[in-house]
């Protein structure tokens, strides 16, 4: 069994760039030690996580191939596609835990079956299960940029459907301005991060302006790699939003309201300041605790390393996004 060690580099590098869930937890953390009189010594906060067996991880990854056709306008971009072993190891998924290092956990969600209720103001409200989807709306696949808020980033080949598909089908009325996205959300099955203080507003939710959902970019994800979505990735289907930052996209999505306000969302409730709705890539927008004029892109394997690259506005897919902000 070899045992996959992730690079001391890697670490010290995560440790200048402290990600929002890390953060909050030390934010939260700090305030109650100071609230209850106990020294800055106890910092055991964010320890490396637990190795893991690879053959694990293959296994978690080995899923369903899937039948699709490859968009043509969306086949290839300025740089390599990242590793299967790299993106499966490195995710955000907070229901499963604080850290970059929850795969494994995240093989207790239970995928199948799985009802997406859309609703709200549609004519047409369904409940899909995930058949339903993969039949009624052909599957193509899509390699686009991926861009983390906390500035590491990727490219990654998903398989799904554009969302402008899934409008055409339910039909907003002329009242539907939002959509709300909800995740999974079961605290038996998702506790969250080990250590938090207070109440975490879930379950994760996540919202567009119903402009931004009809762009041609907008996705939902029930596939990478060629097969079907992994667990750790957000099976069984995710919305992908290339131009944002990662946290717009959230996983494991089970309902879709279609709504006249603007909708509370999950990181904006946690940390309004920091995490805003809109949430377009910018590298002229500095987070307020670090630039975003560069990022960590994860391409290469088998070790986790990354390349400095210049950040693009709306992540470089401007000409199809940026009118949607004039
Ligand atoms: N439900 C849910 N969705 C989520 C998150 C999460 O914690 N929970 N994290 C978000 C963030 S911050 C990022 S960067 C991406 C990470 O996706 P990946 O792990 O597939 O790369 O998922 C987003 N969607
Ligand atoms: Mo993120």
């Amino acid at each position: 069994m070899t045992l996959i060690r992730i690079p001391q580099s890697w670490e010290i590098s995560e440790n200048s760039m402290t990600p929002p869930d890390v953060y909050f937890k030390r934010r939260r953390f700090l305030k109650t030690l100071i609230g209850v009189g106990i020294g800055s010594s106890l910092m055991p906060l964010n320890g490396c996580g637990k190795s893991s067996s690879e053959t694990a991880l293959e296994d978690s990854l080995k899923l369903s191939k899937l039948t699709f056709t490859k968009n043509p306008a969306f086949s290839q971009v300025d740089r390599p596609v990242t590793q299967e072993m790299l993106a499966g190891k490195y995710n955000n998924f907070y229901e499963f835990g604080g850290t970059k290092n929850i795969w494994l956990k995240a093989q207790n969600l239970p995928t199948d079956p799985w009802k997406v209720e859309v609703t709200g103001l549609v004519k047409n409200p369904t409940t899909y299960d995930l058949d339903d989807i993969k039949k009624k709306f052909p599957l193509e696949e899509r390699i686009y940029r991926f861009r983390c808020v906390e500035a590491w980033s990727m490219v990654l080949p998903w398989i799904g459907f554009p969302m402008k598909a899934l409008i055409a089908a339910v039909e907003p009325t002329s009242a539907a301005k939002f959509v709300r996205f909800t995740s999974f959300y079961d605290a038996d099955i998702t506790p969250g991060p080990a250590i938090h203080f207070g109440s975490l507003p879930w379950p994760y939710e996540e919202g567009l302006r119903l402009e931004e959902m009809a762009n041609e970019l907008a996705f939902f994800a029930v596939g990478l790699y060629g097969h079907d979505l992994p667990k750790q990735h957000g099976a069984p289907i995710r919305m992908v939003i290339p131009w944002k930052y990662g946290f717009k996209g959230a996983k494991s999505i089970v309902k879709i309201e279609f709504i006249a306000e603007k909708p509370a969302t999950y990181w904006n409730t946690l940390v309004p300041n920091e995490y805003d709705f809109e949430a377009n890539v910018n590298p002229n927008k500095p987070h307020p605790r670090w630039s975003q004029a560069t990022e960590k892109f994860i391409s290469q394997g088998p070790g986790l390393s990354w390349e400095i690259k210049e950040t693009l506005p709306f992540n470089g897919y401007g000409e199809y996004v940026a009118s949607l902000y004039a």
